[in-house]
């Protein structure tokens, strides 16, 4: 049993300008209507509600290339790294809600100003580390990798808006999980930069004991790491994560995705975590986005130590009649 050394801040994130489609930005809402605060609070953490960071539209954010609104992503994830930056600073493990998952390149740049040695696990059915120049789409949710890895440094053009940051992550100290939609141009980077993945299909074969193992194992194996996860809902299957923008078939299954969180969770060494993509407006119905953000917040609350085994919590004995 894990001694919880930890508080938890929430810092909500409602932005969309990464990508094309209105409504991921009141996912923190979602998740928080989904009952987060109370799920927390009942895993006895103090709990530290940052509220939302309040982000601007710039004007006058012209195109670059085909990468739509450059500045204003550029200047929401500054605001976000300094908030996560203080966060983690004040001790807390911070859970960040998005918004869209371009938010994770301010979010891991924020954690690492803190925890330099800090390793990434990115959960999601896509790589988002394509580069301005292999994006199909333009699209900067797809592209937040490639702002972190050193070894993208000379592939990734000047893009304005993003001036603040210098990418830090070693591509050795990253690993995926529930790949299934990955673009040409990011398999070849994926294969080139020799990063460790497992996609559905390695799951699959593996079983998703067997890939945490080797998950963890790759990036602690040989020093004890800070870990931020970054979690995007549209890992799950669409049918548990039907309101998100990109859904693809043949996701996590539910317990797939609880295993990998309580995984993490029992290495101690969870430091940040993101969880993006939730979006109230793609849902079919109220079912919909309440299932889809219900599993946000199973997902948050197993990584902080959630169990399915149940916990002994105050009991010391068995109660004895009179
Ligand atoms: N790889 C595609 C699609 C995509 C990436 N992330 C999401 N969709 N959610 C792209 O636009 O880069
Ligand atoms: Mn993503
Ligand atoms: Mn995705």
């Amino acid at each position: 049993q894990h001694v919880r050394t930890h508080s938890v801040a929430i810092l909500g994130a409602p932005f969309s300008k990464g990508q094309k489609r209105r409504g991921v930005e009141h996912g923190p809402k979602a998740i928080r209507d989904a009952g987060l605060v109370e799920r927390l609070s009942s895993l006895e953490y103090p709990v530290h509600d940052y509220g939302d960071l309040n982000f601007q539209h710039l004007d006058k954010d012209e195109p670059f290339m085909h990468v739509p609104f450059p500045r204003t992503v550029g200047r929401a994830n500054q605001l976000l790294s300094s908030a996560v930056s203080r966060a983690v600073g004040a001790g807390h493990t911070c859970i960040m809600l998005g918004g869209d998952h371009s938010l994770a390149i301010g979010s891991v740049e924020g954690h690492a100003q803190q925890c330099p040695d800090l390793c990434l696990i990115w959960v999601d059915a896509h790589a988002d580390i394509n580069t301005p120049l292999t994006s199909p789409s333009g699209n900067l949710h797809g592209q937040s990798v490639a702002f972190l890895l050193k070894e993208l440094r000379g592939k990734m053009p000047e893009i304005p808006g993003f001036s603040w940051m210098k990418p830090f992550l070693s591509s050795t100290d990253l690993v995926y999980i529930g790949l299934r939609d990955v673009d040409p141009g990011e398999y070849y980077i994926l294969k080139n930069l020799g990063i460790q993945c497992f996609t559905m299909r390695d799951i699959d074969r593996m079983g998703i004991h067997r890939v945490m193992e080797v998950t963890l194992d790759h990036l602690l194996a040989r020093k004890q790491k800070p870990i931020h996860l970054s979690f995007d809902i549209d890992a799950f299957d669409p049918s548990l994560a039907p309101a998100t923008g990109t859904p693809v078939n043949g996701g996590l299954t539910y317990r797939e995705g609880i295993y990998i969180t309580e995984e993490i969770h029992n290495t101690g060494l969870l430091s940040a975590m993101d969880v993006v993509e939730v979006n109230p407006v793609l849902g079919a119905n109220r079912e919909a986005v309440k299932a889809t953000a219900g599993l946000a917040v199973d997902v948050i609350a197993s990584s902080l130590g959630q169990t399915r085994e149940g916990t002994h919590m105050a009991f010391q004995e068995i109660p004895s009649p009179k």
